[in-house]
């Protein structure tokens, strides 16, 4: 079932506020409002909660913008690094730290240039006010490569206080299987950028401490399991072939060793799609829907949601809502198609309420509204 039916189209300006009642949809579970509540953002690739109720979203061209009581702050949060605004690259995730109340540490990953072309970076710094403050470094995507292609990336903290970023293979496939390569792997550090001393390559020759999995072609969804607390990651595959993976430590997920997807034009890729060794993903999306956001539903305003993947798609314009038992994929319901744009990101809102961005040089923040 994808029944999904308009049955309104209204324009409704909300007094004091930009909010625009767009459309009543009706979906499986629930029929939902979805509601604009601002435009005019360029290429918008993450949003973040703060306990404040203020909003956070970053920019891909490389701003970081402040959205409170539904409006937009014209000013860009100041103390943003420089970020390689190529291709797919640029300011992507953000992830304010579990104490940001108190420290008020914002954690962000970026496209950045340097020896040999561009990678993806993790930073953290101090927002303070309008601006970022005691910018630091944590890591540096290694080596480099040329092109603007698959950075990945998503980053969120795990319940023991570190976290994990998800990263892209950078078009150089056969990367993903060297673990003397940060291309193709999840990493995982501490909330001070340190190696934790019980990820699975640490002290092995010729791999790098940082590595979490291999064998990733490119991820730009991550979300930790409200209950089990394990990262739930999806990633892009080739022609067909995106995958949602549970990430294990030290487990191969298999690019491009075995995947469900060819080459684009046709063409098989590696040796199939499962060998001894590898993970199988636990869903695979053929034709490709070119997932980016993840968010588990767990809030109250849905109740028939609860427990639920949402994922969103640039392709189709849609967001997909899964349904799960236990670890396994048991349905999917494919909602809001076409109504938006591309779905960049997805977060479900400290409200209860579904939170989308929308991949435009005239984007969106959205809200679904039973
Ligand atoms: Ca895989």
């Amino acid at each position: 079932m994808r029944a999904l039916i308009c049955l309104l189209v209204a324009s409704v300006a909300a007094a004091g506020s930009a909010a625009e009642a767009q459309e009543v949809q009706r979906s499986e579970r629930h029929d939902f409002r979805v509601v604009t509540l601002v435009r005019g953002l360029d290429h918008p690739w993450a949003l973040a909660f703060l306990p404040d109720g203020a909003i956070l979203v970053t920019e891909r061209p490389g701003r970081l913008r402040l959205i409170r009581h539904g409006e937009l702050d014209p000013r860009p949060i100041a103390g943003v690094p420089s970020v390689a605004a190529l291709g797919q690259g640029g300011l992507l995730d953000l992830a304010p730290h579990p104490d940001f109340a108190r420290n008020g540490m914002l954690y962000f990953t970026y496209a950045a240039a340097g020896e040999g072309g561009a990678s993806t970076r993790v930073a953290r710094a101090r927002l303070d006010g309008h601006r970022l403050t005691d910018l630091q470094v944590l890591f540096d995507q290694q080596p480099k490569s040329s092109g603007g292609l698959h950075f990945g990336s998503r980053i969120r903290f795990l319940p023991d206080g570190t976290f994990i970023v998800v990263l892209g293979d950078r078009y150089q496939r056969d990367r993903a299987q060297d673990l003397g390569d940060h291309r193709g792997k999840s990493i995982r550090l501490t909330a001070d950028g340190a190696v934790p001393p019980d990820n699975p390559f640490v002290g092995r020759d010729g791999a790098r401490p940082e590595v979490y999995t291999l064998g990733n072609r490119n991820a730009q969804g991550l979300a930790i399991h409200p209950a089990t607390g394990q990262p739930w990651q999806h990633e892009h595959g080739p022609q067909g072939g995106d995958e949602i993976n549970i990430l294990r430590p030290g487990r191969n997920y298999g690019w491009p060793v075995i995947t469900f997807g060819e080459e684009y034009g046709g063409g098989k890729i590696g040796r199939g799609t499962a060998a001894p060794g590898f993970e199988p993903p636990r869903h695979v999306w053929v034709p490709s829907i070119a997932p980016s956001g993840m968010s588990f539903y767990s809030g109250s305003a849905f109740p028939g949601w609860r427990g639920n993947l949402f994922v969103g798609a640039l392709r189709d314009r849609m967001l997909v809502r899964v349904e799960l038992d236990g670890e396994r994929v048991v349905r999917e319901e494919r909602l809001l198609r076409g109504a938006l744009g591309r779905i960049r990101e997805v977060k479900e809102g400290p409200d209860g309420l579904v939170y989308v961005l929308t991949d435009a040089a005239d984007g969106v923040l959205a809200r679904l509204e039973p």
